[in-house]
């Protein structure tokens, strides 16, 4: 298709028309955005329709992600740049007069994920369209993403996400191809043909209606699909029969009922778990996904041995680890074949990403309302355990080692454990991570199975975090080295040799002061806060949790704070302390850290004795699109969780990507980019993950003992108990002094020192900016599209 300046002024002429019955210029400058995004949603759907025919005629292996999260932000502006036709657009627009910020505004935003998990899945979506794999995604289209966070008196308050209130203009709904998920009733075994067959009796049904967001990959032609299911009752129609005679209110209970799944996403919340809903959410979009991917291999004559040839399914954590046993449901009892075979089948096709390694947030389910929920499935997972208990008996005829690893325990399913026996494959996501697990936490899995074990780092997609979000750098890239990196982010690299190039820093300089400028705009309409682009922009963006340690960051700008009153001759470079942040609705503690940073932040920013120096800001409600602004306009990024915690981390590479410098632990991911950058080029402090081991066997860490030996530290620690922040922090101070298990004050002295060497370095410019030009030149190493090819290669064979 030959796309013109012509052809698109001529198509939104003719949209406008059939979307409003108006003429163009005569609708509203949102509803302009909206037709605009509809004419390039038609240049693609060519693309779509092809690819799709392709696919279902083809032999190409395909791979399905699936995932209860996909945090895609806004879609429009990174199509236009995936289909090539940015330049075209932009001057379209300028005729119109409009421009790309339109969309940045009016746009719907998905923010259907928690974080890092959900953001991960996005990228690695556009990373195989890009890369021209077959790749999908598979979840759920909440009506509601994540809470909508507001701030009052420094508090969080957390309101509905309603993000399709204006409509996404990027879905389109596939009615016909709905599935039929059964829940609750019972299983009875009747003798069929000759065999014993579970029969399901007295069940509910719901309706699983699939949405399709296309997924366009960059300037290939490929556009994949990302298939997001809503629950629905079946025959949404109006039941007369039931309104006449009074039971309406019960049919529209039903609807409410079946609804509420799909209605929203839940926050990461590990001290509320087992909720049924969750349960339903995780049983619904795994069966209508599973139905729907072997309906339409079926149709197309393939044969379930032929299944592991044919696709693959990629499990994001263990939030869709029952596709383990729906798959085996469907094989067994809708495919007649053989457990034994059926179970081959199921691994090969199988495979598990592992995101965490905290305890707390290993999922479980009672089996009581696994059974209840779901009996056919449950019968299977009991299945499975007792095969596996059976297998590992024979091996190590040891009971207590039975149990270390059972699926069932306790009367609980353990997830992972369940993905685990499940899949060929089982993945961590940086090399600390997977070492963790191999050699402590899935230790016993990792000698029952060692073959299955592999680790894949961790990557961002270049176009959304680079092309996108920051196009001065993208434009001087360009016209340093050329456009090839584009397509191949490793060629940053070549970056590497203008590191000391006066001039070329300069730019870079530049750059960033103008990214600054952005940012700073943000901060004044999102608090009122004025802040100087030429302090250090040092900034902490990611879920709030103990482990992350914003509590650490806090601390030390408390400490700068203290001393900035009482020591005369103190000086610094001015810095700006950049917060955002979500806690979960139920975590107590992470809610009164969002209270600490505001209170904190008013009484510094308020005090003209203090906020020469510093400022601290925390920017409400952090999203993709937030973050696409906040990254690019960072000096120093803080990645500083406790260490062995953070299993990759995946915003310390996007703003090593945007020419932030990192302060940070060897943990997750930071270990590989120190390996990458060179010790000299990041900030490193803090225990290492073998020295905090070894505190931890010793128990040799006792916080009391700690504030009596640094009394500097004890002061600042008191101040969160004598009113000074106006008010009562007493349960964080507790917290230190109690627990502590994410060793806050035990890193605290390095973490000060190093904040200070960050300090004298940033004044050398020159030292600075070819620091963090050897920091984006290494950047494409991390590149979601390396993370990808290795995926395919190594775990889907592709
Ligand atoms: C669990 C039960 C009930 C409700 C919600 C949840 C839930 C939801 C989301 C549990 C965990 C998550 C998200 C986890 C997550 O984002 N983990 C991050 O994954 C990134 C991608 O691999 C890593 O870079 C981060 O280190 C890891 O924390």
């Amino acid at each position: 298709m030959n796309i013109t300046k012509e052809k698109i002024l001529s198509d939104l002429k003719k949209v406008a028309m059939i979307m409003f019955t108006k003429e163009f210029v005569d609708t509203s400058k949102e509803d302009q955005y909206k037709i605009f995004a509809t004419v390039i949603k038609g240049y693609l759907s060519e693309n779509w329709l092809e690819k799709n025919e392709n696919y279902r005629i083809g032999k190409e292996k395909q791979v399905y992600y699936f995932s209860l999260e996909f945090l895609l932000g806004k879609m429009t502006c990174t199509n236009i740049i995936n289909l090539g036709l940015e330049e075209l657009c932009m001057e379209v627009m300028d005729e119109l007069g409009l421009d790309f910020k339109g969309f940045d505004k009016y746009d719907a935003e998905p923010g259907l994920g928690n974080g890092g998990l959900g953001r991960l899945a996005a990228c690695f979506l556009d990373s195989m369209a890009s890369i021209g794999i077959p790749g999908h995604g598979c979840g759920i289209r909440y009506d509601y993403g994540l809470f909508e966070q507001k701030i009052v008196n420094g508090e969080q308050i957390e309101g509905p996400d309603n993000w399709l209130k204006n409509g996404f203009v990027w879905e389109t709904k596939k009615s016909h191809q709905s599935k039929r998920i059964k829940f609750y009733g019972d299983i009875t075994l009747k003798e069929l043909g000759g065999c014993l067959t579970p029969v399901h009796t007295g069940y509910e049904t719901i309706l699983a209606v699939p949405y399709d967001v296309p997924i366009v990959g960059y300037k290939n032609k490929v556009v994949n699909n990302l298939r997001l299911w809503k629950a629905q009752i079946e025959g949404n129609d109006f039941d007369f029969n039931s309104f006449s005679y009074g039971t309406f209110s019960e049919l529209d209970e039903k609807k409410r009922n079946a609804e509420a799944i799909s209605k929203l996403l839940y926050p990461d919340d590990t001290t509320e778990s087992g909720r049924l809903l969750r349960l339903k959410q995780e049983y619904f979009f795994v069966s209508a996904g599973l139905q729907s991917i072997v309906d339409y291999n079926s149709k197309k004559g393939i044969t379930p041995n032929e299944f592991p040839n044919t696709f693959s399914i990629q499990i994001n954590d263990t939030h869709p680890a029952l596709c383990v046993a729906e798959f085996m449901r469907i094989l067994i009892d809708e495919k007649k074949v053989y457990w034994d075979e059926a179970w081959e089948i199921t691994k090969e096709v199988m495979s598990y990403t592992n995101h965490t390694i905290l305890t707390e947030a290993m999922e479980k389910w009672e089996i009581d309302k696994v059974q209840q929920l779901i009996p056919r499935v449950y019968m299977i997972i009991e299945e499975i355990n007792r095969r596996f208990c059976d297998e590992v008996y024979q091996k190590y005829d040891d009971w207590d080692r039975v149990m270390e690893v059972a699926i069932i325990k306790d009367r609980l399913i353990n997830m992972a454990h369940l993905a685990i026996v499940g899949s060929h494959s089982i993945n961590g996501v940086s090399k600390l991570h997977t070492e963790v697990l191999t050699k402590k936490v899935l230790k016993n899995f990792y000698e029952l199975y060692p073959e299955r074990f592999n680790n894949k780092t961790n990557g961002i997609t270049h176009r959304r975090w680079l092309l996108k979000s920051n196009k001065a750098l993208t434009t001087l890239i360009d016209e340093m080295i050329g456009s090839s990196w584009k397509d191949d982010p490793n060629l940053l690299e070549k970056l590497t040799e203008f590191s000391e190039d006066k001039n070329f820093c300069e730019k870079i300089e530049g750059i960033k002061l103008e990214n600054k400028k952005k940012l700073a705009e943000l901060i004044w309409q999102e608090t009122g806060i004025e802040v100087d682009i030429n302090s250090i922009f040092d900034t902490h963006v990611k879920r709030l949790h103990g482990y992350k340690r914003q509590l650490l960051n806090i601390l030390h700008i408390i400490y700068l704070y203290r001393e900035i009153l009482e020591n005369k001759d103190f000086t610094m470079h001015p810095k700006t302390f950049i917060f955002s942040a979500k806690a979960a609705p139920g975590y107590y503690l992470a809610k009164r850290i969002i209270k600490l940073i505001n209170s904190v932040g008013k009484l510094i920013n308020n005090d003209d004795r203090i906020n020469k120096f510093i400022k601290v800001i925390f920017i409400p409600n952090y999203s993709v699109s937030k973050a696409q602004i906040i990254i690019p306009g960072s000096d120093l990024s803080e990645q500083i969780s406790t260490v062995g915690m953070e299993a990759s981390g995946t915003s310390n590479m996007k703003f090593m990507m945007n020419g932030a410098l990192t302060i940070g632990t060897l943990d997750g991911a930071n270990v590989e980019i120190k390996e990458a950058v060179g010790g000299e080029n990041i900030f490193i402090f803090g225990l290492n993950y073998k020295e905090l081991k070894e505190i931890e066997k010793k128990q040799s860490y006792n916080p009391i003992k700690f504030l009596k030996e640094n009394p500097k530290i004890n002061k600042i620690v008191e101040m969160l108990r004598d009113g000074t922040f106006g008010g009562d922090f007493s349960s964080i101070y507790s917290h230190l002094v109690d627990e502590d298990r994410y060793f806050v004050l035990k890193d605290f002295n390095s973490y000060l020192e190093t904040h200070k060497k960050i300090d004298g370095i940033y004044r050398d410019r020159d030292r600075w900016n070819s620091m963090v030009v050897k920091n984006i030149a290494k950047s494409g190493h991390f590149s979601s599209d390396n993370t990808i090819r290795k995926y395919a290669e190594e775990i889907w064979k592709i």
